[in-house]
């Protein structure tokens, strides 16, 4: 892993620092906590990883005195104590381990550093001050490389064995979070580590949501029902959304699931190195716009997947990023209207050297059940 903790190094520069400061706190709940598995490999609950000009401390507590031993590369480990809080005991170990030198500034990313740990290392470190940066690690981390890319293929097959064998149990009666219990199930049993994210189960009106968490609600012939599951498989995610009808599609819905997948379809085979990622979610938007529905398609068009099940690249229509090779990002129009039902659907598309493959291989046809 010292080749991404270097890869971050070479940045220190660019953003006026000379140290890094990344955190997973274990007594928060912490979505975004990917960067030091991405950087120096742990996956512990409970960690802070200092990058300074030459080294690098990756700090835990005693429950992960083996694993860290086994996952940690490129970083010295350090079995830190107690505190006030986990963030105190880090501050505290920084402080005080003598073989720990802080000089000069110190990153850390607005959006994962708490404020509980600013606090601390700022009344710890006065010579030391902590500059703001804004998904640095993720930028790095957007551009895969081979074995990432294996790994997401991996989750992606898992997530289209588990959509395919679900289709025999989408059926009038069963309730949302029975079909959600079963993604759940299914992808740990076909070799995930677990889901990638809760899946999202939604029929009927419910898939006017476009992130309807599944309900008691019982699926009902002539529903729509979205299904948006992914898994993590290596450490990597997929996310794929499939649209199918129970029982026969009237031609509102056929309609509908005609403009989204044409949406989806030239938006993901306009996926290649260059490509603007503002301009392939205006051209997904166009097509539903000129059809008629652009004021139902409220989201953007995509994100990138990785360690992370949203990450850098996103796909919206303000963004000034371009497509790389070795980008994996999702393409996922869709249509939403409260009083009649909600259309998504979503693949994960490698940004190869001269294109785009699509991963997803389930069926994108309207599929009726
Ligand atoms: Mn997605």
């Amino acid at each position: 892993m010292l080749h991404r903790i270097d890869a971050l190094r070479r940045k220190f520069r660019s953003l006026g620092v000379a140290n890094f400061l990344l955190t997973k706190l274990s007594d928060i709940h912490h979505e975004g906590s990917s960067s030091i598995r991405y950087l120096c490999g742990f996956t512990g609950s409970n960690a802070t990883l200092l990058i300074t000009g030459k080294d690098a401390f990756l700090l835990t507590d005693g429950r992960y005195v083996t694993q860290a031993k086994e996952q940690v590369k490129g970083a010295t480990v350090i079995i830190s104590g107690g505190g006030s809080s986990a963030a105190d005991g880090f501050v505290r170990e920084l402080k005080t381990n003598k073989a720990i030198k802080i000089r000069g500034r110190v990153g850390f990313e607005i959006a994962r550093l708490t404020y509980d740990m600013h606090r601390s290392f700022t009344a710890a470190f006065p010579s030391a001050p902590l500059v703001e940066t804004t998904a640095v690690v993720e930028q790095i981390a957007a551009v895969k490389e081979a074995a990432e890319i294996a790994a997401t293929r991996r989750a992606v097959e898992i997530t289209d064995k588990v959509f395919n064998s679900l289709l025999s149990d989408i059926k009038p009666g069963v309730t949302e979070l029975e079909i959600s219990a079963e993604v759940t199930y299914r992808h740990m049993k076909f070799g995930a580590e677990g889901d990638a994210f809760e899946p999202i189960v939604a029929s009927g009106l419910r898939s006017a949501l476009p992130h309807g968490r599944a309900s008691m609600k019982k699926i009902k012939s002539g529903e729509f029902v979205t299904l948006d599951i992914g898994c993590i498989a290596d450490g990597y995610t997929s996310d794929m959304t499939r649209t199918v009808v129970v029982g026969k599609a009237s031609a509102e819905q056929k309609k509908i699931y005609a403009i989204v997948l044409d949406a989806q379809q030239r938006a993901a085979e306009a996926v290649k190195p260059g490509a603007g990622c503002a301009d392939l979610d205006l051209l997904a938007r166009k097509i539903i716009t000129d059809a008629g529905y652009g004021d139902y398609f409220t989201h953007s068009l995509g994100h990138g997947i990785g360690l992370e099940v949203h990450g850098h690249p996103r796909l919206f229509k303000n963004s000034k990023d371009k497509l790389v090779t070795g980008n994996i990002v999702t393409i996922e129009p869709g249509i939403y209207i409260s009083d009649f039902g909600g259309v998504r659907i979503e693949d994960d598309v490698v940004v190869t050297a001269d294109g785009g493959e699509i991963l997803n291989k389930s069926p994108k046809h309207l599929i009726e059940l």
